[in-house]
């Protein structure tokens, strides 16, 4: 019997799943990986209103679940999503730190699609501080990519590559700024800098909504990809393609959300299992 390559995320439950570890996990085996999760927080939606409540996992809850994982030995590359408060990025680090784990992928999730309440400002400076020097590469959209860099409301593909280089000097060896359907044009525009040539990931925006979980499910690809020995930039271009997939293939859950279908790059690829 072969072993499984193994991908770990530390990040929160998205209860709608579409983001969150439910993409992940979803996303993971789509690689073919033996997908694992740490988990931050349970996110739930009011019906109501589809507000968020953000739960945060006590952290001796969390460190137990990381030496679980690590009692399988080090996952083949991983990534962090949502982590929530400032306590929570500093047990990240230290996994990641003391384990010294390989083929890291920072997700620096600040807030969710639909919400307009920022973050909890010390969890995003710890992002910045402890975590964008482990990172790999990190994944930040266009909000995310502003506070990071310390430059606020990104316009334009430019502000975007200015963004990333000043990610890198954080430390984080490859940036992905997702523009996504941020910036006005017709294309959803992504910047791909690692820390010496700018590349544009490009693909045609959709007319809906339908996008939920777009970003950790990029994020996740970009893992699924690194694990089974991709190059980053192979990693990234992959992802991009799994991602248009799945948001071209988002569907209404309800009156509220529409999430990305995560098997679709699949399915259009090998056709339906059944
Ligand atoms: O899509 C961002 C996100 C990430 N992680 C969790 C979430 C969300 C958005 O709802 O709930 C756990």
């Amino acid at each position: 019997m072969t072993t499984p390559l193994k991908t770990l995320t530390i990040a929160g439950s998205d209860t709608s799943a579409a983001g969150g570890m439910q993409a992940d996990l979803k996303t993971f085996e789509e690689f073919g990986t033996y997908g694992m999760v740490a988990l931050t927080c349970i996110v739930t939606m009011d019906p109501a209103d589809w507000s968020h409540h953000v739960n945060q996992v006590a952290p001796q809850i969390l460190k137990d679940q990381l030496a679980t994982v690590f009692s399988g030995g080090n996952p083949d590359a991983m990534k962090t999503g949502m982590l929530g408060d400032q306590e929570t990025v500093e047990i990240a680090y230290h996994a990641i730190k003391d384990h010294q784990l390989k083929n890291v992928v920072i997700d620096p999730v600040m807030i969710c699609k639909g919400e307009t309440d920022v973050l909890n400002p010390d969890a995003a400076n710890a992002i910045r501080d402890l975590l964008m020097p482990l990172a790999d590469v990190t994944t930040p959209n266009l909000f995310e990519a502003g506070v990071l860099s310390g430059m606020g409301t990104l316009h334009n593909l430019d502000e975007m590559k200015q963004a990333a280089k000043k990610i890198h000097e954080l430390g984080a060896k490859n940036v992905v700024v997702k523009g996504g359907k941020g910036l006005k044009s017709d294309e959803a525009v992504d910047v791909f800098y690692d820390g010496q040539t700018f590349e544009t990931l490009s693909a045609k925006k959709q007319a809906s909504d339908r996008n939920a979980g777009a970003g950790c499910t990029f994020a996740a690809a970009v893992t699924g990809g690194l694990a089974n020995g991709l190059s980053v930039s192979d990693a990234v271009h992959l992802a991009k393609k799994f991602d248009t997939a799945a948001i071209q293939n988002g569907f209404d859950l309800n009156k509220f959300l529409g999430p990305v279908f995560h098997p679709a790059y699949r399915m259009e690829n090998v056709g339906k299992l059944i």
